[in-house]
């Protein structure tokens, strides 16, 4: 019996799934059938066919914004952004991110200009940024990470003084506001990503959400290679349209997109109460006034903890727990970008610090209540 024992925990060990740190939210099949029957009878699968232009529409309407583009992932709107603004020179923008944020620079021939962040919110530090400026500067390029709100006004204060452009990079705040104004209202452009991993997904997706007619009619033509019409082509465009599947499935999300939030809250809310008071472990809090998407854990291991970043990361993978170090390593440490001199650890301290300390725990709509307490247990029984 023992023996029986043994092997059916071994058993139930190798069956055991693993734990990502995200799942994409997906909509129940038969939901998306009907759309896919469409596309098949219409034949229309991209080049703004018309679930392009019900989900840009019904975007526009579910964000509350002016003017929405939409693009076939999130790099692509970003560095498309760049081009419809004529952003030049220098940029200043943040280490703490995704490589896709600066990599959208570099391939615009854009030199990044790196600037610390915040250590309450992981977001550029607004304080830091006037003295980056230099003849050469042509724009801000902040990153509202994890959903954390930048110092919007600020910020906006200072592209004024200068006469810089304000793109903000939003790819992690889809429906994110404070003071009940959505963060997608500030800066010239705000770029979002509907990536796999996001609170909001349409396979792969992104978008640019902009205040003027003109810049987005810019945008759609520099998405489709540069063409206003069939002879007629005003720009060295880009193919990055979103096709007609993705557009399609972005239109039934929006449908659930709040539900989807809605789980992912519960489950911030069960991580904080349970590891508030642990020693050495630092939740990042939600700012007063802000309705959060919770599309992140991160919690920061200090030297109080028992156990380093690195050693905790692999307590979990031991779990088969897969969680994730966004964002180490820096992106100013990366081998394209170390040779600028806003690059040296010395000049970005804080995110360095962070960099080192931090670890997103999984968090996704469908993550099980029992699967999430048992993340915690493992954090508690380290103490
Ligand atoms: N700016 C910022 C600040 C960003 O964070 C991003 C993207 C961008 C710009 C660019 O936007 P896009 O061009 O991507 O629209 C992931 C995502 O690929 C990336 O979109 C995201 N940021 C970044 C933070 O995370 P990886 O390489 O870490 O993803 P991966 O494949 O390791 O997946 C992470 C977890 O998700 C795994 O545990 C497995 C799970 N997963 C992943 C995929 C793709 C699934 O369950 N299903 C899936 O289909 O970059």
């Amino acid at each position: 019996m023992v023996r029986l024992g043994f092997y059916s925990n071994i058993l139930e060990a190798m069956t055991e799934k693993p734990t990502f740190l995200t799942r994409p939210y997906l909509p129940p099949l038969e939901e998306f059938l009907p759309y896919l029957a469409e596309i098949w009878e219409s034949g229309q699968l991209t080049n703004g066919g018309p679930f392009h232009q019900q989900f840009e529409e019904a975007l526009r309407e579910y964000l509350g914004v002016p003017y929405v583009s939409l693009f076939a992932n999130g790099t692509l709107a970003l560095m498309t952004a760049l081009q419809a603004l004529r952003v030049t020179g220098e940029v200043i923008t943040t280490p703490y991110t995704f490589a896709a944020t600066t990599h959208a620079l570099l391939w615009n021939g854009i030199k990044p200009v790196f600037v610390d962040i915040r250590g309450d919110t992981c977001n550029l530090d607004e304080d830091l940024v006037e003295a980056a400026i230099t003849p050469r500067t042509t724009a801000i390029l902040p990153v509202h990470c994890y959903g954390n709100p930048c110092t919007s006004q600020r910020l906006q204060q200072i592209a004024d003084t200068y006469g810089l452009k304000l793109i903000y990079d939003a790819a992690h705040a889809f429906g994110v506001s404070i003071g009940g104004h959505s963060l997608l209202e500030h800066g010239d452009l705000a770029m979002l990503s509907f990536h796999a991993t996001k609170v909001f997904n349409t396979f792969e997706g992104g978008a640019i959400i902009g205040h003027d007619l003109k810049i987005k009619q810019r945008l759609d033509y520099l998405k489709n290679f540069g063409f206003a019409d069939e002879v007629t082509v005003v720009a060295p465009g880009i193919n990055g349209k979103m096709n007609e599947f993705q557009a399609a499935l972005g239109l039934l999300q929006l449908r659930h997109v709040d539900q989807a939030i809605a789980a992912r809250c519960a489950i911030d809310q069960r991580y904080r109460m349970a590891l508030a008071e642990v020693p050495g472990l630092q939740c990042l809090s939600i700012a007063d006034g802000v309705k959060p998407n919770c599309g992140y854990f991160p919690v920061l291991v200090g030297a109080d903890f028992p156990l380093s970043r690195d050693q905790l990361y692999d307590e979990f993978r031991r779990h088969d727990i897969h969680v994730r170090r966004y964002f180490f390593p820096l992106i100013s440490n990366l081998p394209m970008y170390r040779g600028f001199a806003s690059a040296a650890p010395a000049n970005l301290p804080v995110a360095t610090g962070i960099a080192k300390r931090v670890l997103c725990l999984p968090i996704y709509p469908d993550l099980d209540v029992d699967t999430v307490d048992r993340i915690i247990e493992i954090i508690l029984s380290i103490h």
